[in-house]
């Protein structure tokens, strides 16, 4: 079945569903981009973070940016490669005034994990798509859904509409067809997705966790990509992903809107759940762009009994 038939299986608004389209198509660009080589090597600029930007990631932004930038539903859109969020279709009021079209606020890491294409690994797309409005003071629970890129040795797609599911859909020369739908994550599984290793070195409680996992003859399952390490726990059905706060960065690396909050939505849709350590990450209010939280996510129990460590 085709996404956009899925997609009214379920009863997906209209101009969502129009949304969702959109950015499935930024994501079939993408891939051709990843997968053919095009756009190899450094932009010769710096993000938001200082972090060195590829060719591929300002490709990557530029497609979603056109794709999102022709859809008149769209009002704000916000990138980890961009410095700021931008207002599309804003047209003057006869009041002096500001309006725009746009009825959904779109935000997005174009590439996640790029820096791992020139290694051949597997990276990803995360795109939230929120209520209209600016980002600041939102919380990723607002979301109305969460599309999810990842580039491996196929093309797939993750769908999660609130309170409908998350579904799994593969590219095939005939778009994106349903693969797996409504997944399920079980309270409990022994894959673990340990991020930021380095921090065992000051922080005992995360050496402590690892030292369990290895314990308790856990598999390890981390590329270094957050999409498909968390991809992995969507499909296995199970498992735990970590990338918690140390010394210096005690609040990590990731970042709550471009990557833990839109991750999160997905594996709760899928039946897991997502904290920062001492909250739901869906709870958690976007107070600046570039903000970065700890991250616990996957199987309820595997995640309680990690954050279990730190407390
Ligand atoms: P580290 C990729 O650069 C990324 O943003 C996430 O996709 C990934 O989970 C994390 O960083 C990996 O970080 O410190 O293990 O390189």
């Amino acid at each position: 079945m085709q996404l956009d038939e899925h997609l009214k299986t379920f009863g997906t608004e209209d101009h969502l569903q129009q949304v969702i389209m959109s950015c499935a198509q930024g994501v079939y660009e993408i891939a051709a981009l990843v997968h053919t080589g095009a756009a190899l090597g450094y932009a010769g600029s710096q993000n938001i973070f200082g972090e060195q930007q590829l060719k591929l990631d300002v490709a990557s932004n530029d497609i979603l940016l056109k794709v999102l930038g022709e859809q008149s539903l769209v009002d704000y859109v916000a990138s980890e490669e961009m410095d700021d969020e931008q207002h599309l279709h804003v047209s003057n009021t006869e009041e002096g005034g500001a309006q725009s079209s746009g009825v959904f606020s779109v935000a997005f890491d174009p590439l996640d994990g790029s820096s791992l294409v020139d290694v051949n690994f597997a990276v990803g797309t995360i795109i939230a798509i929120y209520p209209k409005g600016s980002f600041i003071g939102k919380k990723p629970g607002e979301m109305h859904a969460a599309v999810i890129a990842v580039y491996g040795p196929r093309t797939t797609l993750f769908v999660a509409v609130k309170g409908k599911g998350t579904h799994q859909y593969l590219l095939t020369d005939g778009g994106f067809m349903l693969q797996k739908e409504a997944l399920k994550i079980a309270d409990e599984g022994k894959y673990f997705a340990p991020g930021n290793l380095r921090a065992c070195v000051k922080n005992p409680a995360y050496k402590q966790l690892v030292d369990h996992w290895l314990t308790e003859q856990y598999t390890l399952r981390y590329s270094g990509g957050m999409v498909p390490d968390i991809n992995h726990i969507l499909l296995k059905g199970k498992g735990v992903f970590t990338y918690p706060g140390y010394m210096d960065e005690p609040n990590g690396k990731l970042r709550l809107l471009y990557e833990c909050g839109t991750m999160t939505f997905a594996i709760i849709e899928a039946g897991g759940i997502g904290s920062d350590g001492k909250m739901s990450l869906l709870d958690k209010r976007v107070e600046a762009l570039d903000q970065r939280s700890p991250i616990f996510a996957g199987s309820k129990k595997e995640v309680e009994k990690a954050i279990s460590f730190f407390v």
